[in-house]
């Protein structure tokens, strides 16, 4: 407890030193969610802290009527912890807005974490579990201002102290009015030199503390998994992780299948997004992957390789890997590839090789950090919503959001930007609530359109793939998104 109080206090101090943000995607660090809690339908957005600890800012709407009080909690994912959640926090409402709801909750460890949300209102109760993977992400360099500051005050109470104790030293036992003896001021001078020595010993103190507590800190830094791709023989691509040290928790063989697959990689080619494969490679052992190449055309590819520990913690790694031309397999399973070529899609719909198009309802602005549904919908040849529509790996669609400049890259499913490994674990827990997109029971029609909760993380030009199945055919459809401060 004391060493948390004291990392507390530092990282209170620190606040303007250091950033933080959530681990898996890439530059995506905000979570936006959607799901039941019991009747209620929930859009939650989840801010992480700058740093951990630190307060994790949340927003939830509810686009059921009737909500009477929202409370949230931070629990452990998994593990002991996760049985014995904290006394949960009242959210606010911040507006005359019935449906809307804010609150804050401190994160006091790096991890795989959970907020639960429990929903009261006039239809009864339900409770909705969102993951949270909170990483510290870097430590920033203190405002020269600030520092100054800090110093000038701090060379203050050095000289103020030591000239109190030789005042002190000097005078205490001078009685009124008369002057001071020599012998007094010889024991004024031996009193401020030994609280000087003193004084700086405290401060060398000082700085060792302060510079162990930030050492232990920067230990607690994310440092992402890191990953190398090579072309083996017979055109198999080999991923070889790389674990750069972080803490202990991770391990490179603890991964858990996430909709159906234990690693989800997206082959982009660079730069101009024009061909992107969907994959599944295959964990052949400790921290590698195999994956026999489907045909791909030559050039340079952005690999971002999608993964969830045991703990629910997801990670999304990244690398290059420049291909000749790979004439391989068909594709197969729950392989999928879209060939957008140099048409950039700035329009609302999407012509598919099959005849089929995909539609983007698309809102008349795109602002980045603003939460907002991106609905999609496939349409037949004869421009009808598609009969035959199928489940793509359990969900009707998925969805990667990249940036044009290789900063952002964003999986996401019609429940939001969590790992929906780490969603199943919180709802296992909660034995209730439900995930958008996947709560489809057998026999129930699956719809046309998919809809998918997020919001950009900066403004920017990106390229969004949208994947949806009918019949056996896996669509990617490709669109292009000019994002506003
Ligand atoms: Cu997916």
């Amino acid at each position: 407890m004391k060493r948390i109080m004291v990392r507390c206090a530092l990282g209170c101090f620190l606040a303007v030193l250091c950033g933080g943000r959530m681990a898996a995607h890439v530059g995506s660090p905000d979570v936006y969610a959607e799901g039941s809690a019991g009747p209620y339908k929930l859009f939650v957005v989840v801010r992480p802290p700058l740093v951990i600890p630190g307060v994790a800012e949340i927003e939830v709407r509810s686009s059921t009527p009737g909500v009477d009080r929202i409370t949230v909690a931070p629990i452990p994912l998994a593990g002991e912890a996760s049985k014995h959640p904290p006394v949960p926090d009242a959210m606010a409402k911040p507006s005359g807005d019935e449906q809307f709801f804010t609150g804050h909750l401190w994160i006091m460890q790096p991890g795989s974490w959970q907020v639960r949300f429990a929903v009261s209102g006039n239809q009864g109760s339900g409770v909705l579990s969102i993951p949270v993977a909170a990483t510290a992400m870097g430590t920033r360099q203190m405002q020269s201002g600030l520092g100054t500051l800090l110093a000038g005050l701090g060379i203050l109470l050095v000289v103020g102290m030591v000239g109190i104790v030789g005042a002190a030293a000097r005078e205490a036992q001078t009685p009124p009015g008369e002057s001071v003896s020599p012998k007094s001021r010889k024991r004024a001078y031996v009193a401020m030199a030994i609280a000087f020595s003193l004084l700086v010993l405290c401060l060398v103190l000082g700085r060792k503390w302060w510079n162990a507590e930030a050492a232990d800190y920067a230990s607690n830094i994310y440092k992402p998994l890191e990953m190398r791709a090579t072309l083996a023989a017979g055109n198999v691509l080999d991923l070889q992780m790389i674990d750069p040290g972080w803490l202990r928790m991770r391990k490179l063989d603890d991964f858990v299948l996430d909709h159906n697959h234990l690693m989800h990689l997206y082959a982009i080619r660079w730069p101009g997004m024009d061909v992107v494969f969907h994959l599944h490679p295959e964990m052949v052992g400790t921290g590698e992957f195999r994956l026999p190449l489907p045909s791909m055309p030559a050039g340079n590819y952005h690999l971002y390789a999608d993964v969830v520990h045991a703990n629910g913690f997801p990670e999304t790694l990244v690398t290059s890997v420049t291909l000749p031309e790979i004439r391989g397999r068909a594709l197969t399973g729950d392989d999928a590839e879209g060939t957008p070529g140099a048409n950039a899609q700035t329009h609302a719909v999407y012509k598919l090789p099959d005849g089929y198009s995909m539609q983007w309802k698309r809102p008349s602005a795109l602002a980045a950090k603003s939460p907002q549904e991106f609905a999609f919908q496939l349409l037949d040849p004869q421009g009808q919503p598609a009969k035959d529509m199928a489940l793509y790996m359990g969900m009707v669609g998925h969805a990667a959001f990249v940036k044009s400049d290789g900063t952002v890259f964003a999986h996401i499913h019609p429940a939001g930007t969590v790992a929906m490994a780490a969603l199943m674990m919180a709802e296992a827990q909660n034995g209730a609530g439900g995930m958008a997109g996947m709560d489809m029971s057998a026999g129930s029609t699956i719809p046309s359109t998919v809809s998918f909760p997020y919001g950009f993380p900066s403004a920017g030009n990106y390229r969004i793939f949208v994947q949806m199945k009918h019949g056996n055919v896996v669509e990617t459809g490709t669109f292009d998104a000019v994002v506003d401060e």
